[in-house]
């Protein structure tokens, strides 16, 4: 059987990619496509409890390997509660965040075993893969700068090396994986931003026959 289509949106804090995701949402549903906007962690109501605690900014104490088990807990719940159910319904799935965001934060950012992260990986996904990527890059200090107004979460409140490793992470992960990611350039406007991803995205609808 057919599936629908699973897009996800990745990149660092401030990068634009909720504002993308919600367009993007809206443009399809105004299509009259049927179409879901989801998030990670969170996307369930377990995952928005794990969500609380991974945010938490008074958890300072939390372990890296605590925070790598519950961004997977959150993945593997939203995957079969979820995602899967509803792409095997023919729904298009939008997800603010998953796979790539565990390997370039845990991964090049808390440079936790890459080894491990894969084996984690495997067993949340179930085998499941977005079939499209778009990774809004900008430099960390002026996607920080977006984000400056507002109350920084736990992990905002990591250093500016932090955040590099992060966007370095990305862009190293993309490049491994042309066919699945899109790099988009973040700095553009965010009118610019949604006509690039539409207008990449009208080429994979069509082709899918899917929907
Ligand atoms: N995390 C992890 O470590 N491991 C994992 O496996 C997963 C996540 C899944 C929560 O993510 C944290 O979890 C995140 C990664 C980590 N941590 N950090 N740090 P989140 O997605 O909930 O939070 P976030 O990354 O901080 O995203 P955000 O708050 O949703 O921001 P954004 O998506 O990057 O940007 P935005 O909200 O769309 O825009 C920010 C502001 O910029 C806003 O005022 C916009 O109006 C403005 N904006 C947007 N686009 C533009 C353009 N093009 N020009 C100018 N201004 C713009």
């Amino acid at each position: 059987m057919k599936r629908g289509l699973f897009i996800t949106f990745e990149g660092i804090e401030g990068c634009g990619k909720t504002t993308q995701a919600k367009l993007l949402y809206e443009h399809l549903l105004k299509e009259g496509y049927r179409v879901i906007l989801t998030e990670e962690p969170g996307g369930t109501e377990i995952g928005i409890k794990i969500r609380k605690i991974l945010l938490n900014k008074g958890h300072d104490s939390m372990h890296p390997l605590t925070e790598l088990f519950l961004y997977n807990a959150s993945r593997l719940q939203h995957v079969m509660e979820k995602i899967r159910p509803l792409l095997n319904k023919q729904y298009i799935i939008i997800s603010d965040r998953f796979m790539d965001s565990t390997f370039a934060y845990q991964g090049y950012g808390r440079g936790i075993d890459i080894n491990l992260i894969k084996c984690l990986d495997e067993i949340s996904r179930q085998g499941l893969r977005p079939d499209i990527t778009f990774l809004l890059d900008i430099e960390p200090e002026l996607g920080l700068k977006r984000h400056s107004s507002r109350e920084l979460d736990r992990l905002e409140k990591e250093s500016i090396e932090f955040h590099r490793a992060v966007r370095d992470g990305y862009l190293e992960i993309a490049r491994a994986e042309p066919e699945r990611f899109i790099i988009i350039p973040a700095i553009r406007s965010i009118e610019e931003i949604h006509d690039m991803i539409m207008e990449k995205l009208r080429a994979l609808i069509c082709h899918s026959g899917t929907l």
